[in-house]
């Protein structure tokens, strides 16, 4: 235990320098978009950069107009009871309770619509749930309250914080320094709250799968945009894969209640060219590279 507090430490005063060394090579990376991210007042789902994203955008579409159908018909008929058969309009009521083939009608249509609903909605779902074999694979495991990365087959890893987050010297609140510190890593004041330290960088059109893992309790990694979510569960390593057709920034959210910071750990992506990659993968190896159990990430999710 004690051990277990002193790397915790240790990983705190790490990751200060750690992220702006970061920060520095994530410059290379060029001017990008900010793609995935909530608009003022916007009220339907981000803008989908993924396959996953554009059929589960596709599905929900669908479905909206199969319950707008439904909704509409059972309100027609509710309207015409109301009208024609109130004590004033029909004076003398039927007194048959049951009617056979309008029962059967009403168990066996709602079973059609639902198998309809199925056939389109399982594809989309197996293809989320099948796990190709990835270009690039990465490690993220939740931790109260932060992410760590690990890119498996290079040997690096490094932690996310929220700009902002004690990690870079806030309070979790906007303040001056914090602006400043946004503006630095390019990003805009109301990117507060959604940008972090280090972003995870991965290619464009290329198969990315990620191993989710939590340290501590549950968290959950998700990028609206890319249509992916998955549970961070402690003991258990789940996966998820996505292939981002759009280079750009996309911002995501811890989206399981973890701690009093859930609201503090926030996930950033970086899509970029290939060649960008290389060279921000290069430099990282450079940086962070040879030992992973040297790595803060890795000490504190090993014990
Ligand atoms: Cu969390």
């Amino acid at each position: 235990m004690a051990l277990k507090k002193l790397l915790a430490a240790t990983a705190l005063t790490l990751a200060a320098p750690f992220a702006y060394a970061q920060s520095a090579l994530e410059s290379g990376l060029g001017e990008l978009e900010h793609i995935g991210k909530p608009e003022q007042a916007g009220l339907s789902f981000q803008a989908g950069v993924t396959e996953l994203a554009s059929d589960i955008r596709w599905l929900d579409n669908m479905l909206l107009v199969i319950i707008t159908v439904i909704s509409v018909f059972v309100m027609i008929l509710l309207a015409i009871c109301i009208v024609r058969y109130n004590a004033r309009a029909n004076k003398t009521p039927a007194t048959f309770t049951h009617n056979t083939p309008i029962e059967i009608a009403w168990t066996v249509v709602p079973i059609l619509i639902l198998v309809f609903i199925g056939a389109f909605s399982l594809p989309v779902l197996f293809k989320q749930q099948e796990i190709p074999e990835g270009d690039v694979t990465i490690k993220v495991t939740g931790y109260q309250w932060y992410w760590g990365y690990e890119y498996v087959d290079h040997e690096v890893g490094f932690e996310s914080y929220m700009i902002g987050a004690p990690a870079t010297g806030g309070d979790y609140r906007l303040n001056d320094d914090v602006r400043a510190q946004l503006a630095d890593a390019g990003y805009t004041e109301d990117e507060f709250l959604l940008a972090t330290d280090t972003a995870v960088v991965v290619p464009v059109n290329k198969t990315i799968v990620m191993q989710v893992t939590g340290a501590d309790v549950i968290h959950s990694w998700t990028i609206p945009a890319f249509g992916v979510k998955q549970d961070a569960v402690p003991g258990r390593l789940a996966e998820l894969w996505f292939e981002a057709e759009e280079e750009g920034v996309y911002f995501g959210q811890c989206s399981e209640l973890c701690g009093f910071a859930h609201a503090y750990m926030p996930i950033t992506v970086k899509v970029v060219s290939e060649e960008a990659y290389e060279a921000w993968l290069a430099a990282a190896v450079d940086e962070y590279g040879g030992n992973p159990e040297s790595l803060p990430a890795f000490e504190t999710a090993m014990n």
